[in-house]
């Protein structure tokens, strides 16, 4: 029997690995997606069906969290085996200028889910992911954190999967569902949002390598993250999903380090070695030395970084770092790319994509670059 599945957020970062991968495993694979003005499928084109070819196992469906109706009506045709809901407002500093909408997608949209599950009758077929975060730790009180670490959210963002988290642990503890969260820390790739901070680093520096920008602005550099790769991160979803009884996880490297060391790395990747001056929101970062050509519109002494307190966030979570030994041990996972490989292959594919623009430029056909116009 052919296994099915239904992704919510498949068109993002986690829902396009996920996707390949359950594909690959021979799953038929079911993706909400919502109606947008303008093409939203970027990240799952590549394995996307024409859905007039009878044997597409890549299917799609209109839908929102904010719509019960149709969350059921796509529950109830598609039936299927597995559910991973990934789909979020998932950007933490957004969830403080749009805090309502944020609670209705993240908190109340997986209510609508499980209440879904739960009416259909499919409480005993469907087993259910729920995207939990290193969020839920917030204001942290232990180091490293575990399954055991109490919860602090710091951002409505936070709050919200707080109520996905419960809610989950609810209708695995009240209906008998087969129903795991996975509490996942940062994990990134080439397909990460360009407004989250790796990516925009990855990319800002490359747009500024090749002459398309002049300077970065960030927000707080002493941030500290456990960052993983998201490839690694969504086979742990699906493991969680095999195991004989639900439970809950940590899934982090176990290693941790600063938004400034990120901003190093990614310089080290285009040959630029940085400096950084001043303090606080006087801080800069200058070129100090330039190794290779792969920034060709810079030279040493230019300052392509500064602090912007736009990026500041009301309540920070400045310290996160997990403690992946239940995953280890229980389930075998291991993360297999670590962080620095990571940081390289997002730098080689914004490269090509900076080079790209630059050499359209030099030939008179700019394009327009989107900058990073949310504020955030
Ligand atoms: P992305 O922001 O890349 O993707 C979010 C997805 O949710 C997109 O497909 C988006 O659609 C969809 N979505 C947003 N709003 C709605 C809505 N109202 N109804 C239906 N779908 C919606 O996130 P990631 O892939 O990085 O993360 C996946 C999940 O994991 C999220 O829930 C996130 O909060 C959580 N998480 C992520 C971590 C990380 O480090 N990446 C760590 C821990 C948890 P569209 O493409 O149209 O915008
Ligand atoms: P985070 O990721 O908030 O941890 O949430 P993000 O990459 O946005 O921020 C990480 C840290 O970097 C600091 N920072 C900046 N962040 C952004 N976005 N832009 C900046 O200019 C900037 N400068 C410094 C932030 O303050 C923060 O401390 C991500 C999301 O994927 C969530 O959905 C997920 O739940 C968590 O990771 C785990």
């Amino acid at each position: 029997m052919v296994k099915r599945a239904l992704i919510t957020g498949i068109t993002g970062q986690d829902g396009s690995y996920l996707a390949e991968l359950l594909l690959e495993k021979g799953y038929e694979v079911h993706g909400v997606k919502r109606r947008a003005s303008s093409f939203n499928t970027q990240r799952i084109d590549h394995i996307y069906d024409d859905p007039h070819n009878r044997e597409a196992r890549l299917i799609l469906h209109y839908g929102d969290l904010t719509d019960t109706s149709n969350l059921t009506r796509i529950l109830q045709e598609v039936e299927p085996d597995e559910v991973y809901n990934l789909g979020a407002q998932s950007h933490v500093a957004v969830s403080f200028d749009s805090p309502e909408y944020t609670a209705d997608v993240d908190a109340i949209g997986t209510l609508r889910i499980l209440e879904a599950i739960r009416f259909l009758g499919l409480t005993a077929k469907t087993r259910f992911y729920q995207a939990s975060t290193s969020e839920l730790f917030g204001k942290v009180q232990q180091i490293p954190q575990s399954e055991n670490t109490p919860f602090h959210p710091r951002s409505p963002y936070a709050v919200a999967k707080l109520y996905s988290y419960w809610i989950t642990v609810n209708y695995r503890e009240a209906y008998g569902l087969f129903a795991c969260n996975g509490i996942l820390f940062n994990h990134e790739s080439p397909r990460r949002g360009e407004t989250f901070v790796t990516r925009k680093i990855t990319r800002g520096l490359c747009n500024i390598a090749q002459g398309l920008e002049d300077c970065l602005y960030m927000g707080n550099i002493d941030s500290l993250r456990d960052w993983g790769h998201a490839k690694d991160y969504v086979r742990m979803q699906w493991m969680m999903l095999q195991q004989e009884t639900p439970e809950d996880f940590v899934v982090a490297t176990g290693v941790q380090h600063s938004v400034r060391d990120f901003l190093r790395w990614t310089a080290f990747e285009l040959g630029i070695k940085l400096r950084f001056e001043g303090e606080g929101v006087d801080e800069i970062a200058k070129v100090d030395e330039i190794d290779g050509d792969l920034a060709p519109a810079l030279k040493v002494g230019d300052t392509i970084m500064r602090i912007d307190p736009r990026y500041f966030r009301p309540a920070e979570v400045e310290t996160l770092l997990g403690d992946p030994t239940k995953a280890k041990l229980k389930l075998g996972w291991e993360p297999e790319i670590d962080v620095r490989t990571m940081c390289r292959e997002m730098v080689n594919e914004d490269l090509i994509s900076a080079k790209r623009h630059s050499l359209l430029k030099a030939h008179g056909m700019e394009l327009p670059v989107a900058l990073e116009d949310t504020g955030r």
